[in-house]
């Protein structure tokens, strides 16, 4: 069967890095500048025989500017037509109303997805993994995508 994987999760977590990465390349732009994505980038990558589109996507932010609600639009979209999803979180940064609504709507999809905590490189006193386990994902895997370079 021919898979699709979304990445989503809101601005400047890592998605772009996350896609670049899966794919070998550097066709998505990564930047410390949130909201970069505007609309979606496709790769392919192979697991053995099986390859699987993946789909990079626009920031989901809880904003009320047209451009902003159309990014986030375009990012469900692509949730919605993938067979999983790759729910990509700040793991340096406490969970946020943006992530937990991204989650409400992600689990009203009814599909299975991987929870992600990216940046744990970065120093912090995060209580992300409490508040997930709060919330009933205690299923989690952790990245490091990219160490930032001070
Ligand atoms: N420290 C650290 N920085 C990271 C990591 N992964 C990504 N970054 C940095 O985080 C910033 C945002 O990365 P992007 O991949 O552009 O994030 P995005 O989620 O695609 O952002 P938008 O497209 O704006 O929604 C970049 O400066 C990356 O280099 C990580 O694991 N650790
Ligand atoms: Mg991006």
């Amino acid at each position: 069967m021919f898979t699709s994987i979304a990445i989503i999760g809101r601005p400047n977590v890592g998605k772009s890095t996350l896609f670049n990465k899966l794919t070998k390349s550097r066709q998505a732009i990564v930047s410390d500048f949130s909201g970069l994505t505007k609309d979606r980038n496709y790769g392919y990558i192979s697991f053995g025989d099986q390859k699987s589109l993946i789909i990079d996507t626009g920031g989901i932010a809880q904003d009320d500017s047209i451009l902003k609600e159309d990014i986030a639009e375009q990012a469900w979209i692509a949730a919605e037509e993938s067979n999983l999803i790759i729910f990509l979180l700040d793991g340096s940064q406490n969970l946020n109303k943006e992530d937990l609504d991204i989650l409400t709507r992600l689990r009203k999809l009814n599909k299975n997805f991987i929870t992600v905590l990216n940046k744990i490189d970065k120093k912090s006193e995060s209580l992300i993994k409490e508040d997930l386990v709060k919330k009933g994902l205690d299923n989690f895997l952790k990245s490091v995508l990219s160490i930032q370079k001070i």
